[in-house]
């Protein structure tokens, strides 16, 4: 995604949730501190563990935090503040993922959006979409939720918008032959990027998982190789629960990456942090409001510097 001037600008306004919640939490705990002592650490923690960021990794961070003291390489409030806020960024900085827009290995590039529903799957292929076309590339989307009536004509408006083809076949038909129709028609065409949209699933649901690989295989017959990116799309406001989708999902398709939507919706942006400390899968994009432009690359001190 393009990092124009009002980049940071929509990432700081898009989290303003979180960023207002932890602050708050924070401001009450540091207030009036000179130094640091153990009621400060602990109330610290209790803080990073309410703001969704996990468990363990707080533990990890307030450890840290801890030798960094023994060693007096921090010594007041603020120096805890901003190293916990280093560390976030250590942690979140390998997560750091990007397609690969102008330097396509190989064309079509075929990526696949599945997550459980209502996650936003269509609405950031459309944006993508739009995002892409603006940079010059040909897009094929693929309309594979077949199941949704509503899902084609969404689809179809989002192609409309961002002026790129849809191909779709007729509700209720085999989702895997809209793979297949979709990547040939890519290859006739010469397109850069074929975008699956795909019904939203619960990862609990074997079937429906089974669909899925089932679409995955068909790719691979049509484009052996494809698809080149599983993504999952993961909804910020389901907090706790988008980790055991990402197991889930990683378990039955074997993933390539993540996609965070919703970011603005939620007080839950802490998430991220342990999304990125149990899975090792690259975050390419996330979604902090509804219009394309709100759709950007994960930057992982961006990120942090707007969460505080
Ligand atoms: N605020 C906000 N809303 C979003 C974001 N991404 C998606 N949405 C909204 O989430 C709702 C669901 O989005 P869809 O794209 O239809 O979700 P889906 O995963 O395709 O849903 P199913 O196909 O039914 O599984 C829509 O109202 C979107 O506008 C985001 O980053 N921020
Ligand atoms: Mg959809």
């Amino acid at each position: 995604m393009a990092r124009d001037g009002g980049f940071f600008k929509r990432l700081t306004k898009g989290l303003s949730k979180s960023r207002e919640q932890l602050n708050e939490k924070l401001e009450t705990v540091f207030a009036g501190k000179k130094e640091i002592d153990e009621e400060l650490l602990e109330e610290l923690e209790e803080i990073l563990i309410t703001s969704d960021i996990g468990f363990e990794t707080t533990q990890e961070l307030i450890e840290t935090a801890r030798k960094q003291l023994r060693r007096k390489d921090i010594n007041n409030p603020e120096s805890l503040k901003q190293s916990i806020k280093n560390q976030m960024v250590s942690l979140l900085k390998p997560r750091e993922g990007r397609l690969p827009i102008d330097d396509l290995p190989i064309a079509p590039y075929v990526i696949f959006f599945a997550g459980v529903n209502g996650v936003g799957k269509t609405t950031t292929i459309g944006k993508l979409a739009k995002n892409l076309k603006a940079r010059d590339k040909k897009v094929i989307l693929a309309a594979a939720d077949t199941f949704r009536a509503a899902a084609t004509p969404q689809l179809a408006l989002w192609g409309e918008k961002a002026g790129v083809d849809v191909i779709a076949h007729q509700d209720g038909s085999d989702p895997s032959a809209v793979v297949y129709d979709a990547i040939q028609s890519a290859q006739h065409r010469l397109a850069d990027f074929v975008l699956v949209d795909t019904a939203g699933r619960l990862h609990t649901k074997k079937n429906l998982m089974e669909e899925l690989k089932k679409m995955c295989r068909v790719a691979d017959k049509v484009m052996p190789g494809a698809p080149h990116e599983k993504l999952l799309v993961l909804d910020a406001t389901n907090g706790q629960n988008a980790l055991m989708q990402a197991k889930q999902f990683h378990e039955a398709i074997g993933l390539t990456g993540l996609i965070l939507t919703k970011l603005d919706s939620t007080a839950k942006g802490g998430v991220i942090l342990q999304i990125a400390h149990e899975f090792d899968l690259p975050i390419y994009l996330i979604g902090v409001g509804e219009g394309a432009e709100d759709l950007q690359n994960f930057d992982a001190e961006a990120f942090v510097q707007a969460m505080f």
